[in-house]
């Protein structure tokens, strides 16, 4: 099966990031392709910038359509534009936040989530409440790294999540902790060791996910919320990037 991944920021060295961690964790007959737009935001934090980062990754998803490919992550933990994704795709699309949080839930009574700056915690937790998993979710952390700090290999990004992920054991009561940025996808195995439980990437959570939709055969249903977009005029810079794409 062929699996694209879409890094909805425009930072090529977050995208090829994301990309080893999704290969990493694919079964051998899965081909993962990884692949950033050319236009939007370098990172996404915050409400303005998901907004400014969904023309690009609806671009990316109507050319990985025309390329045929079997299922899309979309690899930013806000899971941005996910329902406008799922009606454009035919097979299954899984945001890396939507695919962490039921993958914790199934190891973990409570989880804590470990994100970026705190102005990505309430789009986080209107994510959980949407999906239905608020429950199992003990707290929405931020570390208040940036982040494309977390692209610096000798910041101080490690530590900064370790002892949230410290606070997160001491306070919340937390049995896992998932972490809340595509750009922490290379952290788990060796925060899991430090710490001493499990700690979940998203990216990894939707490749296997999406492994097991497309397998079973599973497609996006087309016959509510993510029916295929209505033909109409898309006016101006948008005219060649409506559902037919460019
Ligand atoms: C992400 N931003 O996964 C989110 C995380 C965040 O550019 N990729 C981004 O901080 O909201």
């Amino acid at each position: 099966m062929r699996i694209l991944v879409v890094n909805p920021n425009t930072t090529a060295s977050m995208t090829r990031k994301i990309g080893l961690a999704a290969s990493a964790a694919a079964a051998p007959g899965t081909e993962v392709v990884a692949v950033n737009p050319e236009d939007g935001p370098a990172s996404i934090e915050g409400y303005f910038d998901e907004a400014y980062s969904v023309p690009g990754l609806l671009m990316e998803i109507s050319r990985g359509e025309r390329a045929g490919f079997d299922g899309y992550a979309i690899a930013c933990f806000d899971d941005t534009g996910l329902e406008a994704a799922r009606s454009l795709a035919a097979g299954p699309v899984i945001g890396i936040g939507e695919a962490a949080f039921h993958c914790a839930s199934l190891i973990a009574g409570r989880f804590s989530v470990i994100t970026t700056l705190s102005r990505s915690v309430p789009a986080i937790e209107h994510n959980l409440g949407k999906y239905g998993l608020a429950a199992r979710c003990a707290r929405v952390r931020a570390c208040e790294v940036p982040v494309l700090a977390l692209e610096d290999q000798a910041g101080d990004a490690r530590a900064k999540i370790s002892a949230e992920i410290e606070a997160a054991m001491r306070e919340d009561r937390c049995e896992a902790i998932v972490l809340g940025c595509a750009g922490m996808a290379d952290l788990t195995a060796e925060l899991s060791e430090r710490h001493g439980l499990p700690v979940l990437d998203g990216v990894a959570c939707a490749i296997k996910l999406l492994e097991g939709l497309v397998g079973l055969g599973l497609k996006t249903s087309k016959i509510g919320g993510y029916a295929t977009p209505l033909s109409k005029s898309y006016a101006g810079r948008f005219a060649a990037e409506g559902p037919g794409g460019s």
